[in-house]
């Protein structure tokens, strides 16, 4: 069972003040508004109604974040979380250009999603959910250039892949897998971006999604137990 499917809803922020003081690895969904975000974070937490995914472009106006850890799955959903044992966050970013936002509404998303990429130490990595169809929008390509210098890993996931057929499919991965590959140092060296299809509609791409999130935060290796750190002393070989 994947470790996403704990994911519980942990808070939402408004404001950079507002950041959860967590010090757990966090990973980032961005991407345009309508890109499929929510529905990708939904599906991979197997939880219908987790994120909020709409039909109404602009609908993820904060950073929502759910929490891996600390909690039950299926039946038990209803205990509390135990803060102690959270492993990671993540965070559903509020959807950039949507065209019918007031100008001011933007530029305090642009800021707040700006600033948060940047500077938020624990943010581990960066998936950069397109549309299949219309890949690297210039805002898009803004996110990726706010967090490449931070030399940690972008995963691009090519969503609402059931509306191409296999040959666009194919090249679409080509293309961005190459694109990605342009980017590179003042040393030449490549940066650790790497891409997918998904398709929440057809179930494509689920399993590669889960264990790249899981090892970027993390989740695919086990926290030490207790008495990995501090394990019994030997007993004395007695003679
Ligand atoms: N065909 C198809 N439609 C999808 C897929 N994923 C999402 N959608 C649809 O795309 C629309 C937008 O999805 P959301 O998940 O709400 O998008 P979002 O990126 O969270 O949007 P904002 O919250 O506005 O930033 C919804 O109508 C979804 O049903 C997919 O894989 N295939
Ligand atoms: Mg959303």
């Amino acid at each position: 069972m994947s470790k996403l499917w704990q994911a519980r809803f942990f808070t939402t922020v408004n404001h950079l003040r507002d950041l959860p003081r967590t010090t757990v690895p966090e990973i980032a969904f961005a991407g345009r508004s309508n890109a499929g975000k929510s529905t990708a974070i939904n599906i991979l937490c197997n939880q219908k109604g987790l994120a909020f995914a709409s039909k109404t472009p602009g609908r993820t106006q904060h950073i929502n974040f759910f929490s891996i850890g600390g909690a039950h799955v299926a039946m038990h959903r209803k205990d509390e979380t135990n803060q102690a044992e959270i492993r990671c966050l993540l965070a559903d970013l509020p959807g950039y250009g949507y065209a019918e936002v007031s100008g001011d509404a933007k530029l305090h998303w642009q800021r707040l999603l700006g600033d948060y990429v940047q500077r938020r130490e624990q943010l581990a990595a960066l998936v950069l959910i397109m549309d299949a169809r219309r890949p690297f929008t210039d805002l898009d390509i803004q996110m990726l250039e706010w967090f490449a210098p931070s030399g940690k890993p972008i995963h691009c996931i090519l969503t609402k892949a059931d509306k191409l057929n296999r040959n666009e499919s194919v090249n679409i991965l080509r293309q961005t897998q190459a694109k990605l590959d342009s980017y590179v140092d003042e040393d030449g060296v490549g940066f650790p971006f790497t891409v997918q299809l998904f398709s929440a509609l057809k179930r494509i791409g689920i399993e590669e999604a889960t264990a790249k999130i899981e090892q970027l935060v993390g989740l695919d290796i086990d926290p030490p137990t207790p008495e990995d750190l501090d394990p019994p002393e030997a007993p004395d070989d007695e003679q």
